[in-house]
């Protein structure tokens, strides 16, 4: 029996017309499309894997047919080289995993729910040709190989605003043109890129996703209530691949939207208003997945107006949430953003840690606290927050940036994956302690929490201007479901995906590598030196300002002066940020000769002239990293105009590229005069190889 697809659920042709397919170009399922492929169970994501391998085999030659269960299959039908089957599970798998096997010269994935079958079908798609090499596929002995992933929620966050905010635009810290889902304060009519978007996400193993700001402006409340339509809409073309819709809310919704005096959470009314508001929210939208709310924190509105902790900020709306089975994901990033800054006692690194390790145990069971991997803000180099290691009794999501705030907004090439590696293997109780990744999977607590970061994608024909930076946002997904994978090998996946045409002994995949491997640590060497942050220019981010956040209130200081540079953040002299870590950390951070190198400047102050392990001095150490840093830049340019190159990855992806690299060389450029200048200047330490200007 041949059922018929069920659902157009596949990106149309037309949707995608003028728009990069990123890592799902045709030609990636040519392997998979070119067979004979039998899929096998019921179910809307069983449906989706029906069509995307209906459309595969259409376009590739092979034949595909779908049956509910293996009864019902075909008698006497030729076998299949691909069996994909949803069957009853012993729950080994989990509702997501699958397992995949090599069995008599066939590839047999199954899975016992839809989410894991789409899962499998993607690592088939993934696979391509050594899907069907035994060598390839199934684990030890040829028996089935397990996948399941590392973290139940894999969450990526829009920073879309529904208005054009005229501070903030349409994205807030957005470098890929508009939102694919709101426009000019409306929802977008036109939403297969929406669907297009799920199904590259769900290529990479993302399941949920929010639709709207963590900075919560009136439009946006209303998505709440009065605009859920438009919330529904959107989840509606992100349902059919497996990915749950989340809403950021506004804690003061009960005043902005709901006309009462007051948000209080320990008012009656209060509760009884959030409880009607997440009833109706579930009744329009069943599998909806929760809130995301940013309180008290810069300018947004929380629970501290009316003398309540974070903990019954968080419990009200979980309360409001837990009969239908969802979750608050309450963002932990709190601080002073208006503090002195004469008072050097004041540390913004501390504030997390400071609010909410009193509150560990105090959280309702579906309350997720959401901290960011540093203690500051998404710098290019910070320690792992300590909050993570000090909440054991609270679920927890640890919150990446795909969005390149901090790391060249999309216009310098900067493969994050080895940053996010680092800091979801950074393990805080020794070697024998679970990882970052295994805290926010639930840990020693076995209480699930989340990886979210927030997207970097838009209404760009590349979706996220950069067109490497796809890069990021693929890893992420990738690293989210399997934490321990090697970034390089990420990257290889991404390159075999979305450049399937690419000659496999011309220089693509070398000259991307040498690009793209080391562009975190080469944009570390041109930006803000050894930790300590920041020297950006304020309010947009970009390009160099070394005391441009310098005299504000926005507690991100360096503290340079004639003498040395840094924060001295130790127990003994300073703020106290050291001893927050549980104790080996803190002793080594602590201590100024056994505090790594790539962080001396966050926690200590130290003379310019103070020597690093490798024994250059501070000040030299940055003239030499901003000398090379920005040489290697004009170095990585001239890679891409290798021959070969343009032909490999298309004429438009080329001259974007291009144009971006350009854009990085003059920026890297300008970084490294403006930091070797001003260190010079404070320093009057020349250079010891005359390079900087005085
Ligand atoms: C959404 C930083 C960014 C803000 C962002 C904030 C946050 O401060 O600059 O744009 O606001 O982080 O994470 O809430």
């Amino acid at each position: 029996m041949t059922a018929t697809v069920r659902a157009a659920v596949v990106a149309s042709d037309d949707a995608l017309a003028g728009v990069h397919p990123a890592w799902l170009p045709p030609e990636a399922f040519r392997a998979l499309g070119s067979r004979s492929v039998l899929v096998l169970g019921a179910g809307p994501l069983v449906d989706t894997v029906a069509a995307e391998m209906a459309g595969a085999c259409e376009r590739f030659g092979g034949s595909a047919r779908f049956a509910p269960d293996p009864d019902a299959a075909e008698d006497g039908a030729a076998p299949a080289d691909l069996v994909l089957e949803l069957t009853p599970s012993d729950g080994t798998a989990g509702d997501e995993g699958f397992f995949v096997e090599r069995v008599d010269g066939r590839t047999r994935v199954r899975a016992g729910g839809g989410a894991g079958l789409l899962h499998g079908f993607f690592h088939v798609v993934r696979l391509g040709e050594r899907a069907f090499d035994d060598r390839a596929v199934g684990g030890p002995g040829g028996a089935p190989q397990l996948h399941r992933p590392a973290v139940a929620r894999r969450m990526l966050d829009h920073w879309d605003n529904v208005d054009v905010h005229p501070v903030r635009g349409q994205v807030e810290r957005g470098y890929s043109g508009g939102s694919l889902f709101w426009e000019a304060g409306r929802r977008r009519r036109d939403l297969r890129r929406v669907r297009d978007y799920a199904r590259l996400l769900a290529a990479t193993g993302i399941n949920a996703l929010t639709v709207n700001n963590v900075n919560v402006a009136r439009t946006e409340a209303h998505l709440l209530t009065d605009r859920l339509d438009d919330v529904v809409a959107i989840a509606a073309e992100l349902r059919p691949y497996g990915i749950r819709t989340h809403l950021s809310v506004s804690f003061a919704a009960p005043i902005v939207v709901g006309g009462l005096a007051t948000a209080d959470p320990l008012d009656d009314q209060v509760r009884e208003w959030w409880h009607e508001a997440a009833d109706a929210v579930h009744a329009a939208l069943p599998d909806f997945g929760g809130f995301v709310v940013k309180a008290d924190s810069e300018g947004q509105p929380g629970p501290f107006a009316y003398g309540r902790s974070h903990a019954d900020g968080a419990n009200l709306l979980a309360d409001a949430l837990a009969p239908h089975g969802g979750v608050v994901h309450w963002r932990a990033f709190v601080y002073n953003h208006r503090q002195d800054w004469r008072d050097r006692t004041t540390d913004r690194a501390n504030a997390a840690y400071d609010h909410f390790a009193p509150l560990d145990g105090l959280f309702r069971d579906n309350v997720v606290l959401q901290v960011k991997h540093g203690p500051i803000d998404f710098q290019v180099r910070e320690p792992v927050s300590p909050v993570i290691a000090v909440m054991p009794r609270t679920r927890l999501a640890v919150e990446l940036q795909v969005t390149q705030e901090y790391t060249g907004q999309q216009q310098h090439v900067c493969y994050l994956a080895p940053m996010w590696r680092e800091a979801l293997g950074f393990r805080f109780w020794g070697d024998a302690g679970p990882t970052v990744a295994g805290v926010a999977a639930g840990g020693p607590t076995e209480r699930g929490g989340s990886l979210v970061a927030v997207s970097n994608a838009g209404d760009d024909p590349f979706w996220t201007g950069h067109p490497l930076a796809q890069a990021n946002l693929y890893a992420f997904g990738r690293l989210a479901w399997a934490p321990e994978l090697d970034p390089a090998a990420v990257l290889d996946e991404w390159i075999d995906l979305t450049f399937p045409d690419a000659p496999p002994d011309g220089p693509l995949r070398e000259t991307l590598h040498a690009l793209m491997d080391g562009s975190w640590l080469r944009y570390e060497r041109y930006t803000a030196p050894l930790g300590v942050g920041f020297m950006v220019r304020p309010g947009h981010h970009y390009g160099p300002d070394v005391d441009g956040y310098e005299y504000t209130p926005w507690g991100t200081y360096h503290f340079a002066d004639r003498d040395g540079v840094g924060v001295d953040r130790t127990v003994a002299t300073g703020t106290g940020f050291a001893g927050r870590y549980p104790a080996g950390w803190a002793q080594r951070y602590e201590s100024l000769d056994r505090c790594p190198d790539e962080l001396l400047l966050f926690f200590h102050h130290v003379p310019y002239e103070h020597r690093l392990h490798d024994g250059s001095t501070v000040v030299q150490h940055i003239y030499d990293t901003h000398a090379e840093g920005a040489q290697e830049v004009v170095e990585a340019a001239e890679l891409w105009e290798r021959p070969g190159i343009a032909e490999a990855v298309g004429a438009a992806v080329h001259e974007r590229v291009r144009e971006r690299l350009r854009e990085q060389v003059r920026s890297a450029a300008e970084w490294r005069d403006q930091l070797c200048t001003y260190f010079y200047r404070k320093s009057g330490v020349p250079d010891a190889h005359g390079r900087v200007h005085p």
